[in-house]
């Protein structure tokens, strides 16, 4: 009986209309949630991350970045990899005597992040030191950065070239 009929379906779609908004519903949550975490591993986060050839030398570059740990252990950057680069070193600004500033090799060999903090690689602080740059080290290249983490593992960011911090 096609009235009946017509009056059964509307019930039908109705609750197959609910199931798929749940499903949508669902599915968004999931994506906003990978999106939202953005390059997570381990609780340590990466944000703001640029790199630079130096202005100084033009064979060596450098990058940076924040490192958000948002666990509860302290973790540690040991290391980081980059093709472009000949050597990879983790550099520290400091002051020399008569106000000039020099850099060299962190303490330790690692950058220590602390649980719940930020630790900030920036422009006269610490930063990633890319020594023996590569010809294809230019700006707006976005150059794939291998960050190994004590803790956290290894983590690969894809970092643009830029002639200023983001
Ligand atoms: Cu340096």
């Amino acid at each position: 009986m096609p009235a009946a009929a017509w009056h059964g379906d509307p019930i039908l779609g109705d609750s197959m209309m609910k199931k798929w908004s749940l499903l949508i519903t669902v599915g968004l949550c999931l994506f906003l949630l990978v999106a939202c975490s953005g390059q997570a591993t381990n609780g340590i986060q990466v944000e703001n991350a640029w790199g630079r050839v130096s202005p100084m030398m033009a064979e060596n570059g450098a990058f940076y970045m924040n490192l958000k740990n948002n666990s509860s252990a302290d973790d540690a950057l040991l290391r980081v990899e980059v093709e472009a680069c000949g050597t990879v070193e983790l550099h520290e600004t400091y002051m020399l005597d008569g106000g000039m500033m020099g850099m060299r090799p962190v303490e330790g060999g690692k950058v220590v992040v602390p649980a719940g903090q930020t630790v900030e690689l920036k422009v006269g602080g610490l930063h990633v030191m890319c020594l023996g740059i590569d010809p294809g080290f230019v700006v707006g290249q976005k150059i794939p950065v291998t960050l190994v983490f004590e803790k956290g593992g290894e983590m690969v960011v894809d970092v643009e070239i830029r002639t200023e911090a983001p």
